[in-house]
């Protein structure tokens, strides 16, 4: 599926804005056919974002089940004859979508994109209503899971992961328009050879008969560096300008279909980063120079719009990792908004790709308020589950597979992973990452019940990545102790002779709390948490990257151990710093 874009032969309409929308708590619009007319009773929303915090209402907020989101779009004049196409860039958790009376398409899993051509059901010039029932509701066969208890306060959606279950429309709707022979697909894998780097390329099209695909490339001042025909073929560029992190140079690859009569029948542009990586004993290697990761575990999270997405906190989020000295983020927990990716390619920001598999623990239920389930069993993460997954992880690939900002696929986040039904789940899903990608190394993220030595996925991965919280939910307020156990454990892992990347290290803290005797929960022990953990990294060469948990503050369902959300941001959810995010711009950037 190639992303919606406005092209010589291509073009496209947004469908933001607000649109009707409508919970469905009995569950009865499928049958009633909501879709056959105009959504009754129905109040507006805005898309993209997040329908949960819209609405000030705990109805809305905690809501799970179907809900009806309704738009009215003109189909411009000058697409007659042309192929429509309906496109979601993501619907959170599953979809069901209709134009007029007719069924499109549906999809399963909330943070990829799906598409259905619409064209014999909508007319140029005339307008057609666009109706889709969002469901949002957590099983143990949805990725990520959870399940529904009945409680003496009615049922509740229960999940094992740390951040609050947002859903609806996160990211934009396209109506889009192509001539009836048009690309589908196109894929670049780069290469570097001295001073030159490489392009091989496949396209693939559909309705195009006998058409020539030809290709050309541009570099960023639109100067043509090389050209080349046929469906797949290989480009070399002389002198490239590489990709690299801090240079987000891209070129524009055009991809053409040409006709008999020498007419351009589509024309799809891909911006390619030439760059190599390369895990190479414990070095992590980009462009064959050896590259330490700084920043960040992410979310897509803000206030009001809850996992909307939106290009000012977009744009402003990059300028704090840039002003911090991040280079790179994980984003923990599932894939970004694709303005996300392209947005990192252009600022030569590197990024760890993951899916939505979090929670697969059910040694976590307990901190979620859920007991007595086993993780892997045929009631609960089943086969089932793994194909689910699998698809996640091919539908993670093939949408992000041209970035050359994501240098490392994390197809899991702190499953559990000491058992062999953990090593029977993911040895299938390791071989099918690499199978789809060969040029990225594969990881997943381990948790920290399950360290070195216990762990039985982590001979599966190109590296290793970890989360510790040494310091904060182990040896609270013990730094000393703390600092000891986790480089005994950290020098364990080097001893695998693999890259290690520390994904989550973090301590929650209340912004504007401060303690002169450093007091977990101020940003005084953030800070000393921080140079604990720093000084433990600088004495192990095996550790490539340091990610703190979190960039900001996020919401997450309430409990206990959560105050207003998990408050392990080094910025506050306004974006705003705390005392670490000073301490870290010291370390990282050097110039102060
Ligand atoms: C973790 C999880 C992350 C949580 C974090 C925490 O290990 O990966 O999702 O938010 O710990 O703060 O407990």
């Amino acid at each position: 599926m190639l992303r919606p874009q406005d092209s010589a032969t291509r073009e496209r309409k947004s469908l933001s804005g607000l649109w009707r929308f409508r919970l469905d708590g009995a569950g009865e619009g499928r049958s009633a056919e909501w879709f056959k007319g105009p959504l009754a009773n129905a109040r507006e929303m805005a898309v993209p974002a997040s329908f949960n915090d819209i609405c000030a209402d705990a109805a809305v907020r905690d809501y799970f089940g179907d809900v009806w989101y309704q738009t009215v779009v003109r189909v411009p004049r000058g697409w007659d004859g042309q192929r429509v196409v309906l496109h979601f860039e993501s619907a959170t958790h599953r979809a069901t979508a209709w134009v007029n009376d007719a069924e499109v398409v549906s999809h399963e899993g909330g943070y990829t994109p799906f598409e259905a051509e619409v064209t014999e059901h909508v007319r140029a010039g005339e307008e057609a209503r666009i109706t889709v029932v969002v469901n949002n509701t957590l099983s143990f066969q949805t990725i990520p899971p959870g399940v529904i208890e009945d409680t003496p306060d009615g049922k509740r959606q229960r999940y094992f992961h740390d951040f609050f279950n947002y859903a609806g429309l996160h990211r934009p709707v396209w109506l889009y328009a192509t001539g009836r022979a048009h690309l589908t697909d196109v894929t670049v894998v780069t290469g570097l050879d001295g001073a030159n780097g490489t392009i091989e390329y496949r396209t693939e099209a559909e309705d195009a008969g006998g058409a020539e695909v030809r290709v050309v490339l541009r570099d960023a001042d639109g100067v043509e560096v090389a050209t080349g025909s046929g469906p797949s073929g290989r480009l070399t560029v002389e002198n490239v300008h590489r990709w690299a992190p801090g240079d987000g140079y891209l070129y524009d690859l055009e991809v053409q279909l040409i006709g008999d009569a020498g007419d351009l029948l589509d024309s799809y542009h891909q911006s390619v980063g030439v760059r190599t990586v390369v895990v190479d004993g414990t070095r992590f290697l980009i462009n064959g120079e050896p590259f330490y990761f700084t920043g960040f575990g992410k979310h897509e999270d803000f206030p009001v719009i809850g996992k909307g997405h939106n290009d000012a906190f977009l744009v402003h989020d990059f300028e704090l990792l840039k002003w911090i000295g991040a280079n790179s983020f994980r984003t923990s927990h599932y894939p970004y908004a694709e303005a996300v990716l392209d947005y990192a390619d252009r600022q030569g920001v590197v990024v760890i790709d993951e899916t939505a598999a979090v929670g697969l623990n059910m040694g976590l239920a307990g901190f979620f308020g859920t007991q007595g389930y086993t993780t892997f069993s045929p009631e609960t993460v089943n086969d089932q589950t793994r194909e689910v997954h699998a698809q996640a992880i091919r539908e993670l690939v093939a949408r992000d597979k041209n970035h050359p900002s994501v240098v490392l696929w994390s197809i899991a986040n702190e499953p559990e992973s000491e058992s062999e039904a953990a090593e029977r789940y993911f040895k299938p899903l390791f071989e099918l990452t690499r199978q789809l990608d060969p040029t990225r190394p594969v990881g997943f993220v381990n948790f920290m019940s399950h360290p070195y030595g216990k762990c039985r996925v982590s001979q599966f991965g190109d590296v290793v990545m970890l989360n510790r919280y040494y310091g904060w939910y182990l040896h609270n307020d013990e730094l000393n102790a703390a600092e000891l156990v986790w480089e005994e454990e950290l020098k364990g892992w080097a001893s695998e002779g693999k890259p290690i990347l520390v994904t989550e290290y973090g301590a929650d803290t209340y912004p504007g709390l401060h303690s002169v005797t450093t007091q977990p929960w101020s940003e005084e022990y953030q800070v000393a948490y921080l140079d604990m953990n720093h000084r433990v990294f600088d004495r192990i060469d095996a550790v490539v990257g340091e990610h703190v948990w979190n960039f900001a503050d996020f919401a997450t369902t309430s409990g206990i151990v959560r105050v207003g959300g998990n408050k392990k941001g080094v910025f506050t959810r306004d974006r705003q710093p705390k005392a670490a995010a000073w301490a870290l711009r010291r370390r990282w950037r050097r110039d102060g």
